[in-house]
């Protein structure tokens, strides 16, 4: 999709979803959305495929009650057959499983200066599961798409307002990602029937893009001529310098790492302290713009490279250890990866105006006594 195509729209400005940047304290709605919404635990980065319930969580509106005997998913718009399933018929067909890091888009946010005001996330936003369901091309061959089909959109049950935009959560895919065999209508997350916070009885999975194309509580699959406009396309989801920048869409995931804070925490400061004597760094990386190729490790700011294990799946994250000798004092270490594509977590984040993809590295103190 080239740029030109995204940059004529705008029948909705894109305005603040919710106020101007600041530097202020932490408002209540920040922190409303913070208690609904919650992160992975850096301690849960030791278990390849996040257990149930640790997994990152982002709900824009509420979590619709969905009546499973009653669902069925509709699929039309430019294809020349138009399909309605139901959650027996989508149990019949081909199934894949695909395990994938998915990780929020405003992951990082409340760390910019100033702080854009939305879903207030620090670093852990992100979790692995295996999705396991039918791949959407099977489906949309299936329906056989129109020679003039360009995008294919995804639209959830849950609806809200939204920049003063009352809608239904949905957003697009080109043809050719909705084609990727790896793109699954997944009905399982862990083998078990999906919750209903991750998107019961259906959710898009898309490796390798930031978690805002994954759509959850799925009702319909609309195939178009003319990219879509929905708000949480054309107006959310953007790369701005301020309010009035047209911006550039956000997609893939930016190559991150994060380490599990080595140590006990102090419960209301949650710095780290740990006794002198070997410790075992370990975290993992992931990107989604190809895999990753190196994890340095910072101590005092000597960075040093760390051993990378394989992926379980292209869009996986993969783990990574450094033994260290900790000796007394205070320490501040950090981590970085590179993946295929060349690209380096920065050490500071050039600011945008919704907060996305902020990759900075991780920073953890830790007082060894
Ligand atoms: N229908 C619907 N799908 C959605 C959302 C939503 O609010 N409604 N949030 C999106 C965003 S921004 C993210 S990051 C992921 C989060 O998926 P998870 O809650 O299963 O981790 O779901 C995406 N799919
Ligand atoms: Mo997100």
């Amino acid at each position: 999709m080239t740029k030109q195509i995204y940059r004529r729209r705008q029948t909705v400005r894109p305005t603040a979803h919710s106020g101007e940047p600041t530097n202020g304290p932490l408002t209540a709605e920040e922190l409303q959305l913070a208690v609904r919404n919650h992160s992975m635990p850096l301690e849960a980065l030791r278990s390849e495929i996040t257990p149930p319930g640790l997994h990152y969580i982002l709900t824009h509106f509420d979590i619709p009650y969905i009546d499973e005997d009653a669902w069925h998913l509709r699929i039309g718009g430019a294809v020349r057959r138009s399909l309605e399933i139901n959650l027996k018929a989508l149990r019949r067909d081909p199934v894949i499983s695909v395990p994938v890091t998915l990780e929020c888009a405003g992951n990082g946010r409340s760390l910019l200066r100033p702080r854009p005001l939305s879903q207030p996330w620090r670093l852990e936003a992100v979790g692995t599961a295996v999705w396991t369901g039918v791949p959407l091309a099977y489906l949309l061959a299936h329906a056989g798409l129109e020679d003039d089909a360009v995008e294919v959109v995804f639209t959830g049950a849950d609806a809200g307002v939204q920049g003063g935009v009352t809608h239904q959560y949905a957003r697009s895919l080109p043809i050719k990602e909705a084609m990727r065999p790896d793109v699954v209508l997944a009905y399982e997350m862990n083998g078990s029937a999906l919750p209903p916070q991750h998107g019961f009885p259906l959710r898009l999975v898309v490796p390798g893009w930031y978690g805002m194309a994954s759509v959850k509580w799925l009702e319909s699959i609309q195939v178009v001529t003319h990219p879509f406009e929905g708000f949480q396309q054309s107006v959310a989801y953007l790369y701005q310098r301020d309010a009035n920048d047209a911006g550039t869409p956000v997609t893939h995931i930016r190559v991150r790492s994060l380490m599990i804070p080595p140590g006990i925490p102090d419960f209301f400061t949650r710095s780290r302290v740990l006794p002198p004597g070997p410790v075992l760094l370990r975290g993992r990386a992931w990107s989604g713009e190809g895999a990753v190729k190196r994890v340095e490790v910072g101590i005092d700011g000597k960075w040093l490279p760390a051993h990378l294990e394989q992926p379980s799946a292209p869009f996986a994250w993969c783990e990574w250890t450094l033994p260290w000798v900790a000796d007394p004092g205070e320490h501040e270490l950090a981590c970085r990866a590179t993946d295929a594509t060349g690209a380096v977590q920065p050490l500071e984040q050039a600011w945008n105006y919704q907060g996305m993809s902020n990759n900075a590295v991780q920073r953890v103190k830790v007082s060894v006594q």
